[in-house]
This record gives structure tokens, sequence and C-alpha cells, in this order.
């Protein structure tokens, strides 16, 4: 195991407090709630439990800063500069920022280092550019009697609201960051209870970069306390989400209070299709890797595995092979490959979904079941033996859990069953046929459809999803029209 830096010592040593208007608090109830190492389960720090008067405090500082002169007034080019020095910061601090999410997500070092923490700061390089090119456009108009001159100007939405998830804490804060301060936008960011440490480390990242006080706000919390706030707050204009589909519709109705503008990104039961000419020597390390990368904990995992009939065999036992292969541990370990689900909590879920296959007849060709011992670890699992009506087919179980079915033939049976779910967020192809390729991914309900390849995320790419996988796109220029106003200026010219 590697010991941890002395600086993660330090950072973890006090008591974690709330940015709120360049100042970090206590919470105004004087709570804390305990972080875990999922790992072990043991406490490794505390957190201020910020609540509704926190998000209070916060929100009228992210108002008062979205009017004041620091941020108001930053020139684009400026804006872009600070934009781009946070992702600099980012690269700056990475080992630190890698060990602060093994510590507290339980993912490996390793992955966070090169997945994470490099995304995080990729995100913020590429929204910086878009600071000097948010322009609107000269528009000629048709009114008759008039002389007139009419264009359009985009404008920041105003404070937003940004809650996010524990399953890549500091890239999820990094996707919602960088296109509201791109944008000109000031911030209250709810992370998630279970992994607050490295978005309050990212706190002291934007204050060393310059980011005037009150332009981005931390509050550390739960979700039906402080986040509900958030979400019903009169003073916020935009809400964006991402977590269950569940909480998703609570945030729609929180939202409707003052019509805050939403945008969404839920869960996902992504189809992963494998053709039986598809070259298995990628295919079948391919969708290994699309269900176990981040311990199945991906709202794009490819959990529904459909492959054609003749290769069945071959495609489940060679990514159960895979499965059997991979090393479970602690992610603070340099031979671990795989880490421990976040919580106790996740764990519980995950099996009570394993019970749930086993109950409806499917069967485990690998795996199955959690570790015995210390922390929240399941054994990565191939499940067979399943039809489309099984609960676990239908519902993201959101761990190292792949339900593999085969299919007769590529036809439209097959992809209605691809699309018969209540999500669409990605899917995968597995063929050398280039024209199956693009009429299947033309055909798939889903935000992102992946060709043998799967998991590539860039920051110019939009990602978001279909059906009830969520509104809205992030990253890419896509994002930057949820966080700006359009306003079209008419000026009589005659
Ligand atoms: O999610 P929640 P949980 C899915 C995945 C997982 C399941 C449950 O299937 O098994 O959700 O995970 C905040 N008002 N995803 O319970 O509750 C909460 O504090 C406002 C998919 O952790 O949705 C946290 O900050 N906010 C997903 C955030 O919402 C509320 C990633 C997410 O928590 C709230 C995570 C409320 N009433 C889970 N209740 C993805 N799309 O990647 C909770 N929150």
């Amino acid at each position: 195991m590697n010991a941890l830096s002395a600086k993660t010592i330090e950072f973890i040593g006090h008591p974690k407090k709330m940015l709120i208007n360049g100042r970090w608090e206590p919470s105004v109830s004087g709570k804390t709630f305990p972080v875990t190492n999922p790992a072990t389960g043991e406490i490794i720090a505390h957190a201020a439990e910020g609540d509704k008067a926190d998000i209070d405090k916060a929100v009228k500082a992210a108002r008062a800063a979205l009017e004041g002169k620091g941020w108001s007034t930053m020139t684009p080019s400026e804006r872009g500069k600070l934009v781009w020095r946070i992702g600099d910061l980012i690269l700056k601090y990475a080992d630190e920022l890698a060990e602060l999410e093994a510590l507290d997500n339980g993912k490996p070092f390793t992955v966070a280092r090169a997945a994470d923490v490099a995304l995080a700061a990729d995100i913020f390089h590429y929204m910086a550019g878009w600071a000097t090119k948010l322009h609107g456009l000269t528009i000629p108009i048709s009114v008759s009697g008039g002389d007139f001159h009419s264009y359009t100007r985009l404008e920041p939405v105003g404070v937003v609201g940004q809650i996010i998830p524990w399953n890549f804490p500091l890239l999820m804060a990094a996707w919602k960051l960088s296109p509201a301060l791109t944008t000109g936008c000031t911030v209250v960011l709810k992370v998630a209870e279970e992994t607050p440490l490295s978005a309050i480390r990212l706190g002291e990242i934007l204050q060393e970069a310059g980011l005037p006080d009150g332009v981005v706000n931390i509050i550390t919390g739960f979700g039906e306390t402080a986040g509900a706030a958030l979400a019903a707050h009169p003073m916020v204009d935009k809400i964006a989400f991402t977590g269950s589909t569940e909480v998703g519709r609570l945030i729609v109705n929180a939202a409707s209070g003052n019509l805050k503008k939403v945008t969404l990104e839920l869960g996902g039961k992504s189809p992963n299709i494998v053709l039986k000419d598809a070259d298995l020597d990628v295919a079948i390390p391919g969708a290994a890797n699309a269900i176990f990368f981040n311990h199945g904990q991906c709202c794009v995992a490819g959990s529904r595995l459909y492959v054609e009939h003749e290769i069945f065999d071959e495609v489940a036992e060679g990514i159960a092979d895979l499965a059997n292969q991979i090393k479970l541990g602690n992610g603070l370990d340099s031979q671990t490959e795989m880490g421990p689900l976040v919580s106790s909590a996740q764990l519980n879920r995950v099996c009570g979904y394993l019970d749930s296959g086993y109950q409806e007849g499917a069967k485990a060709l690998c795996g199955g079941k959690k570790r015995e011992g210390a922390g929240y670890f399941v054994e990565p699992t191939v499940l067979v033996d399943a039809s489309q009506q099984m609960k676990i087919v239908r519902e993201e179980i959101f761990g190292p859990v792949v339900v593999a079915m085969p299919f007769k033939e590529v036809d439209d049976q097959l992809i209605q069953q691809a699309n018969d779910s209540i999500y669409g967020l990605a899917a995968g192809v597995w063929t050398r046929d280039v024209s199956k390729a693009h009429k299947m991914a033309h055909q798939l309900k889903a935000g992102t459809v992946w060709v043998n390849c799967y998991n590539v995320f860039d920051a110019a790419l939009p990602f978001g999803g279909y059906k009830q996988s969520g509104w809205g796109r992030e990253m890419g220029a896509a994002v930057l029209a949820h966080y700006t106003e359009s306003k079209a200026i008419t000026i009589n010219i005659g």
C-alpha cells in the first residue's frame, strides 16, 4: 500500500469547511458529518454539514458576485485566461487530487490520475477558448414600415445551482463549473455527501487561480436538505444536476417554483452489441472495460450486453476470464485495478440486484457476490440466462455487473430490444461492417454511440441523454447554450 502523502494527511487532518463568498466557513448549525474510505469503512475526515441556511448564504454571495465588479466587468479574454489557469493548476496538483479521489471514492490512484484528473483539467482548457467566442448574430428582419438593426447578445444565465454525484467527484465538478465560469455565471455547487474532499481542494485551487470571491461557492451536505434547498431557491436561475433519475424528477418539481432552467444528466442502462463479424480481440476487452471501468459506477456503463448467438459463449466466457483476473483492492495500492463501491448503501443496492437476478433465474458466469471482509467490494460479475423483462436488465445496477444475452441476427427486433429501456444515454456496437455500424448508430436511441470503442470522452463532444437519461448536454459547444440567455435587441434606425 502506498503511504498517504504529507499534503493529504494535513488536508484531511482539519475539519473541512465550505467555501462561501471567498471564505472557508463551518455550517451555520455547526454540524459536521463523517467522510469514510470505502476500501476500509474507516472515517478519514469530517466535513461541514451544510443545510438550507448555508445554501441561502451561498446563493446570496453568488447573486452579489454576479453583478459584482470583479466578475461582471472582467473581459472575455481575462475570463478565458482565468479558466485556463484553473486547468493548469489541476495538472500541477494532479497527484494530490488523484490521491484524494482514491481515498474518498475508492477508485485506483492510477485511474484517477489518468482519467478523472486529466479530463478535469482538459475541460477547463477546452472551455477557456470559448470565453472569447461567445458572440451573437446580426439578423436582418422583415418588419415593414421601419428601418431596424437587430442583433443578439449571449448573456450569462445568472446564478447556477449545481448538484453532483460521487462516481467522478472532481470530474463532475469540472464538467459543471467550467462552462458556468466561461459564460460569466456564478455558482453554488453542492457536492455529494459520499465524496466531498476533492471538490473542497478544487475550491482552494479556484482561489489560487484568482477567482473573485463569491463566484463559486461550495457546499458540502446532504441531498434531502442542502440539495433540495438549492433546487428550490428562488434566487437561483438555473439548476444543473447529475445523479439518479428518481432525484432528477424531484429537482424538476423543486425548480418549478421560479421556473428555473434545468439540465439533467441521469441514469442509464446502455446496450452494448457485439456482432459476429467483430474483431473479438478488441471487442472482448472493450466490452469488459465498458462495464468494469470505475467498478461499473458509470452512468454510461455497458450493462446490457447483446451478443450474436454464434459467438455468445466465446464473448461471455472471454469477459468472465478477464473479470476473474481483475485485482480488487484499496485504490491507494498500486497493484489495484478495481476498488470498492462508494458506500455500504451502494453495496447493498448492487447485492440486492444480484439476488433479484438469481431469483428470476439468471446465473453468474463469474463473480456474483460481495467480497467478504472490510470495505464495500463486489466481485466483477457476468450474468447469463437472463431475459429482457428481468429487473437486472431493466434497471440501473451501478456496479460491476453485466448481463449478457444472445441475439439471433441483426434486425429490427435487435434494435427494438436495444432501445427497449426508459434510458438512452449511451450504446456500443462492435463490428467490422461499416454499413451496419452507421445504420445501427443511427437507429440506437442514445446520446452517445461508440463503435469499436467504449468510454471515449472528449471535452469537445456533447454528452447527454435521450429519454429519461436527461435534459440537455454537457461539454462541447452544446453546453454553452444551457448557460447563456440569448437576448434579441432591435434598434429603430429609420
Ligand atoms: O444518487 P442521488 P445516489 C444512480 C445510480 C445509483 C443511484 C443512487 O443508479 O445507484 O443513482 O445513487 C443529491 N434534492 N446514479 O443515491 O441521490 C445528492 O446529495 C437535491 C447515477 O447517490 O441522485 C448527490 O449530491 N439533491 C448517476 C446527488 O443528488 C439531492 C450518478 C446524487 O445523488 C436530493 C450517481 C434531493 N432531494 C447515481 N437527493 C449518474 N448519472 O452518473 C439527493 N440529492
